[in-house]
Parts: C-alpha cells; structure tokens; sequence
C-alpha cells in the first residue's frame, strides 16, 4: 500500500475555456479518483495548472490582435474560475508561464544537456520568408500521410491522431499566410527516443501489460511497434521557455517538453521543499490523467525525459480516456459545436451536480462516446430526480410525518455491501460502473420503501417497531447515498449533509438526533431547456460558414479555374422573408431567381429583419446541394461579406440585375 498518491490531470492549453470534452478526458475522473482517494483517508497531492506555452496560443494572439501573454492571462483565470465553481480544487492549479516553473524547466533541460542526452542535428526545417519565420508545429498545415485529412498540423492530425514531424505532411503551407514554406537549415536539439526505447522503454512499458489500460497499453506498444524516432525538443520560436545553454539565442523548449515539468512546478508551489517526497519518495504512486491525445506523451516521453534525467519516480498508472463527442459529431472548438464549461454553470445555474453525473454514466473509458441534451434531460428527470431525489426526499417527509423529524429507536435491516462494489470499481478506473454501483445504493432505497410500505404498516398498532425500523433503515441509506456522493455527486452530497444535520458524514444518526426539513435535491429539466441547447448547436448554415473568412484568416489553399466553374453563381431579388421558428439564427427567405423561385434558409437573422430585407438583390450559389434546416428545405446558398468584428453585408449588383443572371 503507498503512502502517498500524486494525482495529475493534463495541463489545459489556455488558448480558450475548457469544454465537456476536457471534463470527460481527464477532469472528472481525475477529480472522482482524488475524491475517493482521500475518503479512504489517503495522503493524496491534487495538482494541474494551464499550458501557457506553444504555438495554438501565438496563433490565438495573432488572431485577436493581443500579446500571447494577455490572452494566457484572461483563460488561466476564465478556467480556473469555471472549474473552482464546478466543484474541482486542485491543491494547486499552476501556470506555465510562472517564474518558477522556466526555472524548474530550465534545471531539467540544462541536466539533460550535462548528461549528454541531447543529439544536436541541423536540419532543414520549414520556413516562411513571408513571416520570416520557422514554422514549427501549428504554424504549419497540410494534407496528413496517414489519413489523407487537408488540415492535419505539422506535429498532430486531429483526424486520425497520428503525431508526426511536419516534413511528413503531404502539400505543407504556413498557417501564418497560407504560402507554400521553403526549407532552410537550423540546428535544434533531440532526445534520442529510438536509443531510449531499446535501452529502457521496451522493457518499461512491456512491464505495464497487466495494470494499464488496455486502450493505453495498446496505443503505446503501437508506437513503439513503429519504432521511436528521435524528436526534437527545441523550437525556432519566441514564446516558450527558453533553451538555457549556448548558441539557443532564438529557440524555447518544446512544449510538450516543458508542459510535463508543470506537473512538478504546481507541486513545488504547493508543497515547497516537499515536493521531492512527492516524486522521489518511492511510497509514492503517480497517476496522470488525460485525455486519449496526449498518450503519447506521458507514456513515452516524458517518461523518457525522467529516465534520462535520473532520480524521478515514473507513473504508475496512466489512465487515459478516449474522446467524448457531442451531438453525434466530433466537438469541435473552431466551429463551436461544443458546450463550454462556463457557460453551462451560467445557463444551469446551481446544476454541476447534474452535469457530473451525465459525464460520469458515459465515460468514454474504453472507446468514444456521445453526449446529446436528450440524454442529459432523461437522465437527471429519470434517474436523479425520480430514483435518486424521490426516495431522500420520502425518507425525510416520512421521518417528520411519524417521528416529528426525531430518529427513531430500532434496529437497522441488513444492508447490501455497497461501498465494497464502489471501490472495486474505482480501484480498476471504472468510473461508469463506480456511479452504477453508487446509484444501486438509492435503487435498493426505493425498491426497501417500496417493499416495507410503512404507509401499511403505521396503520396496525402491532407494527410501530417495525415502521421505526424501516425509517432507520432508510435514513441510514439516505446517509450512505450522502456518504459515497462525496465522490460522484459533491453538491448532493453537502446537501444531504445538511437534511440529516451531521457535522460531518463521520458522525452517526442514532435514536433521539433531529434532522432537519426535506430539501429539493433535483429539479425536473424541461424540454424548452433543453431545445434551446440543441438550437445553440444547430450545425451552421451553409452561409454562416460562407462568412466566417474574415480578413485576419489566412487565404486558403489554391485551386484550379476548373475548380472555380463548378460554382453556379446568379443574381436574385429577395421576395419574401420571415424568422424560422425555435431557430433564433435562421431566416427562410424566398427568392426570385428569374425562370422560379426558390426557398433558402440562411444564417442571418441576428443581423437582418425579415421586413427590412425584402426587394433586395443578392447574389446566390445556385448549385449547392439541398439540406434541411429545421424542417425547411434550403436550396443554394446567398453569399455575404462579413467585415472584420462580424456585421454582415449582402453582395449586390451596383444596378438592379435581372434575376438569373449568372455571376463569372
Ligand atoms: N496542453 C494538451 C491538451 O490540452 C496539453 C496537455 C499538457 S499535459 C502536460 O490536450
Ligand atoms: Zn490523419
């Protein structure tokens, strides 16, 4: 049995706020684990912090006109706000930007260096002479050699997942202007994975067969099936931590290099000259929590970096999750098919405890999966609120309605193991079946209440020991439901808490002890609730999407005049308009395209009356296949100019054009 558990959850990257596929990946269950852990009364460290570094964040700065540090400055506190609010309190939720952690940094890399672990190379790396700049990683974009996706980034398909080095991506163009890069010679420093790997990654990893995942275990033995090749773990780049030895004047560290190290920087600032009992003490297991991307990472290289360092101890377990997708698509942040964090606590005011025990039913533990709003509403209105809510809720109101809210004197009916189930669940990383076997717990509450029927019994005087012992019973399950809710269901947990007027769930409920009023533990979502989630999600119309290119967005990648002619252009006069409804977005317009009409549905109604709209020319795609928008057949597409801020404008003829004449 360790003496100490060092919980890690993957760092977020504060180039934005975090969403419900971050929560499935890494932030539920890692904060489920501590919770358990430390019920069980364990010494456990909690730590995260953001990933202030790499470049997602320069690009995001770029795009909004700020310095990489003010936009780091705003999501660090936007996400650690968010998750304080959900109930998420790490010992220590630090930053990769913080003084301590370049120097934390620093030391690691400068140890490496005087172990000789680094193989200098010059290579020829990509180079935009338009920005003047190398293009590491994000900078730059191309067509992925494994999956074939256009958009793949230099170190990581978002398609397919596959990690690579960006002289692997077919059509390479810079992210910053859309040019095609030319190569030109820097000299960076690698860590020597394929010798790491055959000296001491084979055998490590192969030692995990048993423990680990079998989707983390998998994966890893992939690549080094592969076999590991060296990478580099310096960057041509100014935002970074820098490369503290000679002749690295313009180069930071890798981000995936100094990211890991925050790990030991949040436990530094929380533990002071503690913190090498955290990760030098041999009673000590780490555990790293992350999402399915990031595998890589802390199975293989970073346990190469500690390797290669000496004197650190390795993780012990590392599990991760598959993704979480939404609505039965990939989430997805540009497009903003996602639900933030922050502002589900500002739509569902009050209601984290919900949005836990959501996620936690469909962790993806094993393979992907989908959260939709329907799902949610079944799952709080016939889960939380008619098992879990309904039977607290009767206990109490029978507790007052027969012993005036005083327990009283009996003896307890014989209860079912259930903290057994619980724990050999967590103990393997099976949250899901965790939360089923907590959720057994108020089941068998019902079905017991059910089943005594103390209604019945009340009415025979020859029964009013066993309508006392019922009650106990029951109040002594509605405890456990607040016992084990510490792990799955905080807020509950608390509340439940404060009905059965315990200082702590440590203390008992004997005979004599008053407890207090029901109080609602769940509310009934509604359906408008729930449409008007759905409605925020509304894939985008095609002409929502037709002017999202704005002119900070670089020109996208060339096309033939042959690819230009398949686009069917015209000219039409706007006759009829009106608001779609449930669809605060949508306009159904009708339009005159000379020889008919035609109806479309178009994105636009934040920005247009229908009434200040109608007589007006517009130009169209003509051609565009069909799709359905709530109902409403849209066909072809009117064409808009969005300027820079977001206010749209309909691209017209400067005279009055007949309807139908074709734009070339
Ligand atoms: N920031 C990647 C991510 O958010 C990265 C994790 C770092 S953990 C050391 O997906
Ligand atoms: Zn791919």
């Amino acid at each position: 049995m360790p003496k100490r558990h060092l919980i890690t959850c993957a760092l977020p990257y504060a180039n934005g706020p975090i969403h419900i596929g971050h929560i499935a990946g890494c932030f539920l269950p890692s904060d489920i684990h501590y919770r358990y852990l430390k019920m069980k009364g364990h010494d456990v460290l909690f730590v995260c912090g953001t990933d202030e570094h790499g470049v997602p964040i320069t690009l995001k700065a770029k795009k909004e006109k700020k310095i990489p540090q003010q936009v780091v400055d705003e999501n660090h506190s936007l996400i650690s706000k968010s998750l304080d609010q959900f109930g998420i309190h790490f010992n220590q939720f630090s930053r990769t930007t913080n003084q301590l952690h370049h120097q934390t940094a620093q030391d690691f890399f400068s140890t490496l260096h005087k172990n000789k672990v680094f193989e200098e190379i010059t290579s020829k790396q990509f180079y935009d002479e338009e920005a003047q700049q190398f293009l590491a990683d994000r900078y730059i974009v191309g067509t992925c050699s494994n999956c074939s996706y256009e958009d793949a980034y230099g170190d990581q398909c978002e398609q397919c997942g596959r990690t690579s080095n960006p002289s692997e991506l077919i059509n390479p163009r810079s992210a910053l202007t859309g040019n095609a890069p030319v190569l030109k010679e820097t000299t960076n420093w690698y860590l020597p994975l394929d010798s790491i790997q055959d000296e001491f990654l084979n055998n490590w990893v192969n030692n995990q067969k048993n423990h680990w995942k079998s989707n983390v275990y998998g994966q890893c033995m992939s690549w080094l099936k592969d076999g590991l090749k060296p990478r580099a773990m310096t960057r041509d780049l100014d935002w970074g931590v820098r490369v503290p030895i000679q002749n690295a004047d313009n180069k930071v560290m890798y981000v995936w290099f100094d990211a890991p190290i925050g790990y030991i920087t949040a436990t530094k600032e929380a533990t002071g000259d503690q913190w090498t009992t955290w990760w030098k003490d041999a009673d000590t297991e780490i555990t790293h929590f992350l999402g399915k991307d990031n595998i890589v990472f802390h199975t293989i290289i970073f346990p190469a970096m500690l390797h290669a360092h000496g004197g650190f101890n390795l993780p012990t377990n590392v599990p991760a999750n598959e993704f979480l997708n939404l609505e039965g698509n990939k989430i997805s942040t540009s497009r903003n098919h996602a639900i933030w964090l922050h502002e589900y606590l500002e739509e569902f005011p009050g209601k984290t405890d919900e949005l836990r025990y959501v996620i936690n039913s469909i962790l993806p533990e094993t393979k992907d999966a989908d959260f939709t709003w329907k799902d949610y509403q079944a799952k709080v209105n016939n889960e939380l609120v008619a098992i879990l809510g309904n039977f607290v809720n009767r206990v109490i109101v029978l507790t007052h309605k027969y012993f005036n809210g005083v327990v009283p004197e009996g003896s307890i009916d014989k209860l079912p193991d259930f903290s057994a189930k619980i724990s050999d669940s967590l103990n393997r990383f099976n949250q899901r079946q965790g939360l089923e076997a907590y959720m057994e717990i108020a089941r068998y509450g019902n079905k017991y209440l059910q089943d005594t029927a103390p209604w019945k019994l009340i009415k025979d005087d020859a029964n009013q020991q066993k309508v006392a012992d019922c009650i106990l019973t029951c109040l002594h399950i509605v405890n456990d439901i607040g016992l084990y809710g510490q792990i799955f269901l905080p807020n509950t947990s608390h509340k439940i808490q404060k009905i059965l007027n315990l200082k702590s769930y440590e203390d008992k409920i004997t005979a004599g002890h008053i407890i207090e009023e029901s109080e609602l533990l769940f509310e009934k979502i509604e359906d408008e609730e729930i449409d008007q989630q759905i409605e925020k999600l509304t894939p985008k119309t095609p002409i929502e999407t037709s002017v999202h290119q704005n002119n900070t967005q670089p020109i996208k990648p060339m096309i033939q005049y042959d690819d230009f002619v398949k686009l069917d252009i015209r000219v039409a006069t706007i006759i009829a308009a009106e608001k779609v409804k449930k669809a605060d977005r949508l306009l159904h317009i009708t339009l005159d395209v000379g020889t008919e009409t035609k109806e479309v549905v178009s994105g636009i109604a934040e920005y247009f009356a229908p009434e200040d709209i109608i007589g007006k020319q517009v130009t169209y795609l003509a051609n565009l296949a069909p799709r359905k928008l709530k109902g409403i057949e849209s066909n072809g597409m009117i064409l808009m100019a969005e300027e820079e801020g977001g206010s749209l404008r309909f691209v017209s003829p400067d005279e009055q054009t007949k309807p139908g004449s074709v734009i070339s």
